[in-house]
């Protein structure tokens, strides 16, 4: 179906994305700051069904955030605390060992572990999460730490990056999130992030990762002190990454919650800015598979609403979410695997449980194979 648009810059972007052609920096600006949201749906949605048809991913996993305790001091994050706060903690092995079967338990497939950057704790103390949870439960796929606790690592070690990650692959880690990257642009990092990891070593890091077989996720935190630009630049810095690896599976674009942090005065995102975000990711991120509306920080419609806005995907159960909960989201900190199912059917989707590396799942109550892979790539 041809779209007709009465601006001929869009109509031009319009018939670009109809010919699968690539969008250039100043196409971005004009899809994130000049295009009616409808019709940056409509065509968001075209790319969405060309790559995925009408499905909707989702997995069984749970969330393990280890230690809450942190050096760093984003402004953004209402998740971190000093050693001597009230509600700083840190997970025993008991306790890491009861959260995996828990997991194991409701049918888990995936456990998605990032924490704070505790100061007391050892490399060998983040090296024995992984372990302890691989030998608790090896058939659960460990999803686990961004670059700026890989780089903290190789800061504490004095190891390169590749050896850090190659000490955590063989601990049993099986790919990365995609956390870390908040916005890209050294600027607008100074101003949410001074100190922590920048964005060559984020970048650093998911491309020895890729190098070492390992697949990874990339977000963006959009909605505080960014410009348009900023988010433009992010996604394409992400493009050539990928051009060159194809190691990145899904780009979630994460919206900020700004209660209990230090911008608390700047509004949350409205759904408005939710789903124009989802649509632009979509459409300059040509080279992704996969864009995910995470159902925790978006809410479950909005989330709804992003399946026919780009999105393909609505992240997992999460059971234990902290990070999202403690900066105000209202959202349950889980879902039943029957609850994802009605969100998606009643969106007009198919659900298809995946687990992280894509593969569908063949399930049997709480016990599952995989079968083939989702996507072409
Ligand atoms: O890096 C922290 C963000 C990220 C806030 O890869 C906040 O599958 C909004 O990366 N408001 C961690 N955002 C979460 C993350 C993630 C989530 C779900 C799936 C995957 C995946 C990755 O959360 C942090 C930061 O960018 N964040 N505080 C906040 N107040
Ligand atoms: Fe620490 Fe991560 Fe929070 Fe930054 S976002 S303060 S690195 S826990």
């Amino acid at each position: 179906m041809a779209l007709t648009l009465s601006d001929p810059r869009i109509q031009a972007i319009a018939d670009k994305v109809q010919a699968s052609e690539r969008l250039s920096f100043e196409e971005g600006l004009l899809l994130d700051e000049q295009t009616e949201l409808h019709t940056l749906g409509q065509l968001a949605n075209i790319v969405r069904e060309r790559r995925n048809g009408n499905f909707a991913y989702y997995n069984t996993n749970i969330h393990l955030n280890p230690t809450n305790v942190c050096v760093y001091r984003c402004r953004f994050c209402a998740f971190r605390a000093d050693l001597k706060d009230e509600k700083a903690y840190t997970f025993t092995d008991d306790m890491l060992r009861t959260r995996v079967l828990e997991g194991r338990a409701g049918g888990a497939t995936e456990i998605h572990v990032v924490g704070g950057l505790h100061h007391k704790k050892s490399f060998d103390w983040y090296l024995n999460v992984v372990r302890v949870i691989h030998e608790t439960c090896p058939e659960i796929h460990i999803k686990a730490w961004t670059p700026v606790e890989i780089n903290w690592f190789s800061f504490m070690t004095k190891k390169p990056i590749r050896w850090v990650l190659e000490q955590m692959v063989e601990a049993g880690l099986g790919s990365m999130p995609g956390g870390g990257a908040e916005i890209f642009d050294e600027d607008v990092r100074r101003q949410i992030c001074e100190h922590k990891a920048d964005s060559d070593v984020w970048f650093d890091v998911h491309r020895t990762a890729h190098e070492l077989g390992l697949r990874s996720n990339a977000t963006m935190l959009y909605g505080h002190v960014e410009k348009a630009k900023h988010r433009i630049d992010h996604l394409l810095r992400l493009r050539d990454l990928q051009d060159q690896t194809r190691g990145f599976q899904t780009f979630i674009p994460l919206a900020f919650h700004p209660d209990n942090t230090e911008l608390a005065d700047i509004p949350k995102p409205d759904i408005l800015f939710d789903l124009r975000m989802m649509a632009v990711s979509r459409l300059m991120l040509d080279n992704f598979d996969h864009i995910k509306a995470y159902w925790i920080m978006l809410g479950e419609q909005t989330a709804q609403l992003a399946l026919s806005y780009g999105a393909d995907d609505i992240d997992g159960t999460v059971i234990h979410e902290l990070i999202y909960h403690d900066a105000g989201a209202k959202t349950p900190e889980g879902m039943t695997v029957d609850q994802m199912h009605r969100l998606i059917r009643e969106a007009g989707r198919i659900p298809v449980e995946r687990d992280t590396l894509y593969r569908r799942v063949i399930r049997n109550g709480r016990n599952w194979t995989v079968g083939e892979h989702t996507t072409a790539s």
